[in-house]
């Protein structure tokens, strides 16, 4: 009996690397590629941190089955070693307890450009999102945001604000309230690929989570707060937009669309989205009606 415990404990470590190395290969992994450079840099620390906690986790197993076995053995009748008693290794115990310390203390240090980049404002990659604005020729003031929409999360929805353009056709800023001029949509979130863009979310109920698995990007929508996401799709393309907290009945309804146009694509989507929603739907009466 003692030779199946050794075993059965053995057993399940060596299935969980199994089961890890083979994640990849049978799609149990990330949603494909990272499709961000910032989203790239967050797979790079997602891997070091796997390294390093395979390492420990290989290298404790190992230990845990040397043990088991070698119990196991020096119960055969016929061995004659004896058992000895310990009371613990002071040096071991100091080892053990500065070397994890030491890699938090390298994790911690490590990944705070990345976590900055992505969550500090400060650390927003300001001029480049500004530079696009200017390239969409939008018009700007000393104070207008950076932010290309708002995103508002309901049960169970997502409602995106955009801002709209003045009377010649030019690109107006996104204000904090509200405006006449301002476009809207459901569930469908368009911005420029190949730069930097922001978007101000926020909630109107209970707490959700916008998700960009193909990015990278989560950031939980909190009541009260209009938070700054910002984010970069490598890619013209569309992409799965989710709501990633349990927020309700309706929760799995708040699957969406992120699409990454071109520069010029953005626009044209913005003038159909002003077209249709200055349209009353009246049509000219046609001549033979005049008659
Ligand atoms: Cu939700």
């Amino acid at each position: 009996m003692k030779w199946f415990w050794c075993v059965f404990f053995a057993f399940w470590p060596i299935l969980a690397i199994v089961v890890c190395a083979i994640a990849p290969s049978m799609n149990w992994w990330f949603p494909g590629e990272a499709m961000s450079p910032l989203g790239r840099r967050i797979d790079d620390l997602f891997y070091m941190i796997l390294v390093i906690t395979s390492i420990t986790f290989v290298g404790t197993q190992l230990g845990l089955a040397y043990v088991l076995f070698t119990g196991a053995r020096r119960t055969e009748p016929g061995n004659t070693t004896k058992a000895w008693f310990s009371h613990g290794s002071h040096e071991l115990e100091v080892i053990w307890s500065t070397v994890p310390a030491l890699v938090l203390l390298f994790i911690a240090l490590y990944q705070l450009n990345v976590w900055a980049e992505y969550r500090i404002k400060d650390a927003f990659p300001e001029k480049e999102m500004v530079a696009l604005l200017h390239r969409l020729d939008q018009k700007r003031t000393e104070n207008s945001s950076v932010a290309l929409a708002e995103v508002t999360a309901r049960q169970f929805e997502w409602r995106i604000r955009y801002p709209g353009f003045d009377a010649d056709g030019k690109l107006l800023p996104l204000m904090p309230d509200p405006q006449p001029t301002d476009l809207y949509d459901v569930n469908e979130l368009h911005l420029p690929a190949g730069a930097p863009v922001m978007i101000n979310l926020r909630t109107d109920d209970v707490q959700h989570s916008f998700f960009l698995p193909d990015l990278r990007v989560k950031q939980d929508a909190v009541p009260g707060l209009i938070i700054p996401v910002w984010f970069e799709a490598i890619q013209e393309r569309s992409y799965q937009f989710l709501c990633a907290e349990l927020c309700g009945w309706g929760h799995y309804k708040m699957g969406a669309r992120f699409v990454a146009d071109s520069e010029a694509g953005f626009l044209d989507y913005l003038r159909k989205l002003h077209q249709k929603q200055n349209d009353d739907g009246v049509r000219p009466e046609s001549d033979d009606n005049e008659q």
